[in-house]
């Protein structure tokens, strides 16, 4: 270990680590792909991970049934007050917190070997990247890091003996006795999982589940919750936003991030090909955006991120065909159904339904089987490079600059298809407001409406209400270059329960829009709820759209929208003095515009 770890500060986290846990064995990853294949060899080895006939260098896991998402009533922002998290945050008091885990972790790792993985988030030594180590007992972690982040050695060296880095410890929190077989996909009961964050020293404990973003710590506890804090600290903006390129015809390019919930179609957005003739779209990032003031005064976006973690569900060549090509070999799946001739398979894949196939849990599944084949929130894990679609400047340190940014969520009814801020002000309360139903993302009840900041409810580090004054204080040193703020729903549907908008390449028409609005080049009219398209200028040519789903996707139930208000300040009462007077002002505003409406 001495050999290969020269920085201080880590030799101890380790050898500290190493006493708490009591590991059979520490290994430090280098990242190399022969590590790669030795741990995937393991893990075919011991019936883990299932190689896939049908891809190359792929292969299929199945999670406990217990531990198939994220869990965010078992997640804690532990700040040294209640205050500092904030309403949206579950808190618990540092030491007491830590007290908790540290009795979870005493030789929760014996029989296992503690991995130790260098990682960063961004293009290793980029200005604007984070170095992350972490310390794992599951393999599995290590392979999807491997991919998810930048693992490798070259971290080591740049941390030299004196550099800082993030503490991200995780453990699947299931000791083996002596002799005692190992289980598939070893984890904790869920009253002993908890997902921990401790902003202030920027460090991450995470602690009985091996799931996705629970488990893979550079994902959405450090790019999301400790970079949040970390930005609004440091001036800069960490969000759980998608970045894509869109060129028009004539060549101009424009950069667009856009926050929706999870599982809402961020990476179908973020790699969609235009159904409009002449319009390019690249992708730069499905689910995280770092975002910085660069010296011409605009917002720069990177992609901390090196891979894609989709929902696999719902993925077709009709949906994302992007995605689709990305998946063709080395990825990793887990919770798909297995089909007979070695491919994954999920609900809303192209073709027919396997006639028989083993689904996520392992059992023969038929489609007459009264359960999905693949569960609702199965992944895949593939690397960046391999999308058809990236973009050529997708590592670039300094960044894309950002023209648009999107908000928006999952709503059946009320809100229309698209519409755009006054103003910043305004793009803020749009951001503060969202809502959305919820998803199988995360562990819970699937399609109820909730209120999502910005996408940010699961993760945000600090106080929401300290958050939405970061976004003002941003939109005060941006002025003029400040991206313009449009808001969307793609899923509002039609009495008889239909979808209005066809959705996925035909979102290209929204986007068009946006970016000629930010030319000058078409209207719109104002209503009180934003800025809405004129008639005509949005790209409907050869979509066949009838004029009364067109009207009924853009039309303002003006009673709908004031049965909005009381559940709004209800939101907004949760934040008390955090709440920022200049969002106390756009909502009233909002309310005298509708009362003005009667
Ligand atoms: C994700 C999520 O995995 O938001 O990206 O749950
Ligand atoms: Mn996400």
């Amino acid at each position: 270990m001495k050999d290969t770890v020269k920085n201080e500060k880590l030799n101890k986290w380790i050898r500290e680590v190493a006493d708490l846990c009591t590991p059979d064995d520490v290994y430090i990853c280098n990242g190399s792909k022969d590590e790669y294949r030795l741990m995937i060899d393991k893990l075919i080895k011991s019936g883990i991970a299932i190689p896939l006939t049908k891809r190359p260098n792929s292969f299929l896991f199945r999670s406990d049934p217990s531990d198939v998402a994220r869990v965010e009533d078992n997640t804690y922002i532990s700040t040294s007050s209640r205050e500092e998290a904030g309403p949206t945050n579950n808190w618990i008091a540092p030491g007491d917190l830590k007290k908790t885990m540290m009795d979870l972790y005493k030789g929760c790792m014996r029989g296992r070997t503690m991995y130790v993985i260098p990682f960063s988030m961004g293009p290793i030594g980029s200005p604007i990247s984070k170095i992350g180590i972490e310390i794992s007992d599951s393999p599995y972690v290590v392979v999807n890091m491997h991919i998810m982040t930048r693992v490798s050695s070259r971290v080591l060296e740049l941390l030299g003996t004196d550099g800082d880095f993030i503490p991200c410890l995780h453990s699947v929190g299931a000791p083996l006795a002596p002799g005692q077989k190992d289980t598939k996909w070893p984890c904790a009961p869920i009253e002993k999982k908890y997902i921990s964050h401790f902003p202030e020293e920027n460090l991450i404990w995470s602690y009985g589940s091996g799931y996705g973003g629970n488990a893979l710590l550079g994902k959405k506890c450090l790019a999301l919750r400790i970079a949040s804090a970390m930005a609004r600290r440091e001036g800069w903006m960490a969000e759980h936003m998608l970045i894509l390129r869109l060129t028009n015809p004539e060549g101009k390019q424009y950069h667009i991030a856009a926050a929706f919930p999870s599982a809402c179609g961020k990476t179908n957005l973020a790699m969609m090909q235009p159904s409009i003739a002449g319009w390019k779209c690249e992708c730069i990032g499905d689910d995280i955006a770092w975002m910085k003031v660069g010296a011409d005064g605009r917002l720069y976006a990177i992609n901390p991120e090196n891979g894609f973690f989709g929902v696999a569900p719902g993925t077709s060549y009709s949906t994302n065909p992007m995605a689709m090509d990305t998946l063709k070999e080395n990825v990793i799946f887990t919770n798909c159904a297995l089909t007979d001739d070695g491919d994954v398979w999920w609900e809303g894949k192209d073709g027919d339904e396997p006639a028989h196939a083993i689904d996520w849990k392992g059992k023969d599944w038929t489609p007459e089987s009264p359960t999905d084949a693949a569960h609702a929130n199965a992944r895949f894990t593939a690397p960046a490079s391999q999308c058809p679609v990236i973009c050529k400047d997708w590592e670039k340190p300094e960044g894309v600059p950002i023209d648009i940014f999107i908000f928006g969520g999952r709503r059946t009814g009320v809100v229309p298809l698209v519409y755009e801020a006054f103003d910043w002000e305004h793009g803020v309360f749009l951001g503060a407001t969202a809502a959305s139903e919820t998803t199988a993302a995360n562990i819970g009840a699937v399609g109820n409406l909730r209120r999502d900041p910005f996408a940010m409810k699961p993760f945000c580090g600090y106080n929401m209400g300290d958050y939405f004054k970061h976004w003002f204080d941003m939109g005060d040193k941006l002025g003029s270059k400040a991206p313009r703020v449009f808001y969307v729903n793609w899923f509002r549907k039609s009495q008889d329960g239909k979808f209005l908008w066809p959705g996925f390449s035909d979102n290209s028409r929204v986007l068009k829009w946006m970016c000629e609005r930010v030319d000058g080049r078409v209207g719109a009219h104002k209503t009180p709820i934003g800025l809405l398209p004129n008639e005509g200028d949005l790209d409907l040519s050869g979509l066949h759209l009838s004029a009364d789903s067109m009207k009924e996707l853009m039309s303002i139930d003006l009673t709908a929208w004031k049965a909005e208000i009381p559940d709004i300040e209800k939101h907004f009462s949760t934040f008390g003095k955090r709440m920022p007077e200049r969002l106390k002002k756009q909502f009233q505003r909002f309310i005298d515009a509708l009362g003005k409406h009667v």
